[in-house]
Order: structure tokens, then C-alpha cells, then sequence
């Protein structure tokens, strides 16, 4: 056997991994047992600079002690309430305080358990916030080639990322989807956004008009794509899409899942971009990654919407057992203190240049053919291997992991994502050590 790590148990077998290759990885397997601040520690006693947050997730950084705390404390306090028909003070707190971050007027916010439940939801409030609107023959939902919106059947509908769209049937119907945005050809090594391409906006009015715009419900996006590869959107195009929207009556959804919670600089992509849509996805950073949770930021004209008919009557036959579970909500709590006194949703914006810097030094590299960033996200495309695609940047990501950092490949790019406490000196070991590792591919 190639053991990579020591394994505390024998049996590897049983767990059937997620978007892993299960049969490679148990032969010589990567396991974490700790975490602290930016580093995670290996099975082997190993520190692992941590360029990835986790999955982007991992915000504020490992074992932040205001998080650890809130955990132990909610867990001797209150363990669960039923999150139908009944409440808990915290869940109410959370709420009243994740929406003094969002842009006027966006003021409701609806719990999930993750993003992939965050989009469901979304795009659920969307086709019933129409039909209690009495516009109810607006069922399309419109997103994107490439897009990433998890892995349930409405977000691989329209997500576009084929690999987890073909083995599922029929989807979700009356869905279509704009174009990505990748164009290598006129954009390779954009620092930030990119100058060309916001017209690609405009399909989604040719789409509309294909199909009537009274039949479209919502137009879903990620402002920046991170799964795909880290697609930074050209300047312009999100505006474009927002007025394309208002045109027509469509609404207009922000997948921030990833850019959510301080990626880009701003406490979110709205700000950033300075668009606001009418629905915000989140998870992720919201609990640090700590505890699973989700939220769906919608606008008041929305909640309002449903707020009709008699009051004894449930107004949106839609929630998880876990929606606002007192542990996820006493972790965002805390994570929403450690992001506040540490400064980090902003912290991001401070970092760019010297990330940015850091980043394209890479450039010339053997096998580089794009670089791209924005906030605290970073990524290098990788020429693929002819007839062997993602092997060059797997190679990397093991390489790297041999080396002390943990990176992320999707296809033949890398993505880099670290947790925004990141200090200038890690930010140097980080490519100081990526530079090695591409040195040596082949
Ligand atoms: N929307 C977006 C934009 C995402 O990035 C989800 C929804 C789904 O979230 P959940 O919590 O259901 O996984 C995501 C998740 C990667 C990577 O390496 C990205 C995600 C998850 C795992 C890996 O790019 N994004």
C-alpha cells in the first residue's frame, strides 16, 4: 500500500466518499486530525497551510475560540427546539443581525442546513413568490453553463457543470442557460475583472425573448463562479444582468455561497459589485464551516407577498427539521463576533493587491495559460495533459499536499481560497511553495 497518512483505523471501506475518487484515495489516504488558526495537521503530525478555507468555507480560520465556546455553551443550554411552529431566541437574534449587512431593502431570511438546500429554497420562493403574486405562468428558471449551485435537483438543473448534470434523467423542466463568461483568448491574466465580455449579459434577453419573458421566474448566478474554476465576472455584466431583469419582471438571484461573508472584500458580492438582486443564497461562512447552516436573503416585497390569507394558515409549505437549529445558529453567532473584532469582512479588500501580486508572479510558469483573481480568490489554469484532462492539476494538489499546503483542483485549474487571516508572510510561504511544486510538474 502507498500510505500517504497514517490511518487511526483499518478500515477504510465503509464511508463512500463524496466527489472523491473513492478507490484511489483509500489506497494512500489524506487525512486531517486537527486544525488550528490557518494550519491543519495530518495524520503524520504534519501542519498543512490551509490555501483553501476548508471547502471556502473556513472563513475566520481553525478552532476560532468565540466559535468553540458559542458550541459549548448552546450545547449544555439548549440542544434543539422544533423549528416548526416553535422558536428559540437565538435563530430570532442571527436574523435581525445578518440582515444589518445586506443592502436596503433585502430584510427577511429564510434557514437551511447548506447550499445546496439554500438554492432549493430560493428557487422555490421564486416560482411561489410569482404564482402568490397571481403571475403564476412564470415557471423558467434561467442559469448558467458552468454555473455550480450544488448538487440537488434543482441547483444541478441549472447549475452547468455537465459531469453533475448527466447521470440524473430529465431534471428539472423549463429551464435554459446563458453562457459562461471564460474566454481565455481575449482575458488571459485579467488582474481583477475582466474588460470584455459584459455583453454576454444580453443573451439572457435573447433567451427571454425566445421564450416569452411573462413565462420567466428567476435568473440565478454566481457573481463570481468559484467551482468551475473561479470565473470572474467581465465589468459590467452583473448590472446588465439586473437591468435586463427589471425589464422584464424576472427576478435576479446571487448564489454568494462562496463569494458570501467576506471573499471578495465586502461582506458580500452586492456590495462589492454594487448590484443588488432580489434573492441572496448563503452557507458556508456563515458558521465558519463549523456547523452546518444555510440562509436565503430575500426582499421585503417578497416576504410580503405571502403574507396574505388567513394568519392561522401557514404561508410557505417549505423548512428543514434542522432550519435555524440552536447549535448552528449559537455557531453563527459566534462567528459573526470573531468576523466583527478581527475585522475580516472586510480584511479581504486590505490583502488584494499584495494577493494579486503573489498570485501572478506565477505567470510564466510551465503550463500556465491563465491566472485570474479577485478579493481573497485566486486561480491558475493549467494546460491539460493531452488525453489526460485534470491529471496535471491533480498531480499539483498531491504534490502541494506532499508540501505542506493544501490547494483545490477542478479540472486542470487550481483554485485558492484561504481563510481571511491570512498574513502577508503565509501569503508568501503559500506561493513560495506552489511556485515549487509547478516548477517540478510535468
Ligand atoms: N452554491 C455555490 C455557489 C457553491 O459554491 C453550493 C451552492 C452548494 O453548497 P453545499 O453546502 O450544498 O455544498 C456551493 C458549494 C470547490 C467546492 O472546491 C465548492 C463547493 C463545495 C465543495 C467544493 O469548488 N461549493
Amino acid at each position: 500500500m502507498n500510505a500517504r497518512d497514517a490511518t487511526a483505523t483499518n478500515n477504510l471501506e465503509a464511508f463512500w466518499m463524496p466527489f472523491t475518487a473513492n478507490r484511489q484515495f483509500k489506497q494512500a489516504p489524506r487525512l486531517f486530525v486537527g486544525a488550528e488558526g490557518m494550519h491543519y495537521v495530518t495524520a503524520n503530525g504534519r501542519r498543512v497551510l490551509d490555501g483553501t478555507a476548508g471547502l471556502w468555507c473556513c472563513n475566520a480560520g481553525h478552532k476560532r475560540p468565540k466559535i468553540v465556546e458559542a458550541i459549548k455553551r448552546q450545547a449544555e443550554e439548549l440542544d434543539y427546539a422544533p423549528a416548526f411552529q416553535m422558536g428559540h431566541p437565538k435563530i430570532f437574534e442571527l436574523a435581525a443581525r445578518l440582515v444589518t449587512y445586506m443592502p436596503t431593502g433585502i430584510d427577511h431570511v429564510f434557514f437551511t442546513n447548506s447550499g445546496s438546500e439554500s438554492v432549493e429554497t430560493a428557487l422555490k420562493i421564486a416560482l411561489a413568490y410569482h404564482r402568490v403574486k397571481g403571475d403564476g405562468a412564470r415557471f423558467r428558471l434561467i442559469g448558467r453553463e458552468r454555473g455550480y449551485h450544488g448538487v440537488n435537483f434543482g441547483g444541478i438543473s441549472v447549475g452547468g457543470i455537465v459531469a453533475n448534470r448527466k447521470m440524473f434523467g430529465t431534471l428539472l423542466t423549463g429551464v435554459d442557460h446563458l453562457p459562461h463568461t471564460h474566454d481565455i483568448k481575449t482575458n488571459a491574466f485579467t488582474r481583477g475583472e475582466p474588460e470584455h465580455g459584459a455583453d454576454l449579459a444580453d443573451e439572457l434577453e435573447r433567451i427571454c425573448l425566445l421564450h416569452d419573458p411573462s413565462t420567466v421566474a428567476a435568473c440565478i448566478v454566481e457573481p463570481v463562479a468559484g467551482s468551475t474554476g473561479v470565473l470572474i465576472p467581465p465589468k459590467g455584466y452583473l448590472k446588465r444582468l439586473r437591468e435586463i431583469c427589471d425589464k422584464h419582471g424576472i427576478l435576479l438571484i446571487f448564489d454568494e455561497v462562496i463569494t458570501g461573508y467576506g471573499r471578495l472584500g465586502a461582506a458580500f458580492a452586492t456590495e462589492f459589485f454594487d448590484v443588488v438582486p432580489d434573492i441572496i443564497v448563503t452557507a458556508k461562512g456563515l458558521t465558519n464551516g463549523v456547523v452546518p447552516m444555510g440562509a436565503v436573503f430575500v426582499k421585503k416585497e417578497i416576504y410580503d407577498a405571502f403574507m396574505h390569507g388567513p394568519e392561522g394558515v401557514i404561508e410557505f409549505f417549505h423548512g428543514y427539521t434542522y432550519s435555524g437549529n440552536p447549535m448552528a445558529a449559537a455557531t453563527a453567532l459566534g462567528t459573526l463576533d470573531t468576523y466583527e473584532d478581527e475585522g475580516l469582512l472586510t480584511r479581504a479588500s486590505e490583502l488584494a493587491s499584495y494577493w494579486e501580486d503573489a498570485l501572478h508572479s506565477l505567470k510564466g510558469l510551465p503550463h500556465v495559460i491563465d491566472i485570474r483573481n479577485l478579493g481573497l480568490i485566486g486561480a491558475i489554469e493549467l494546460e491539460p495533459i493531452a488525453g489526460a484532462p485534470t491529471k496535471r492539476a491533480f498531480q499539483a494538489f498531491l504534490d502541494a499536499y506532499d508540501s505542506n499546503l493544501l490547494i483545490r483542483t477542478t479540472g486542470d485549474i487550481i483554485a485558492l481560497s484561504p481563510p481571511l487571516i491570512i498574513e502577508k508572510s503565509e501569503i508568501d510561504v503559500l506561493f513560495d511553495t506552489l511556485s515549487g511544486v509547478l516548477k517540478n510538474l510535468h
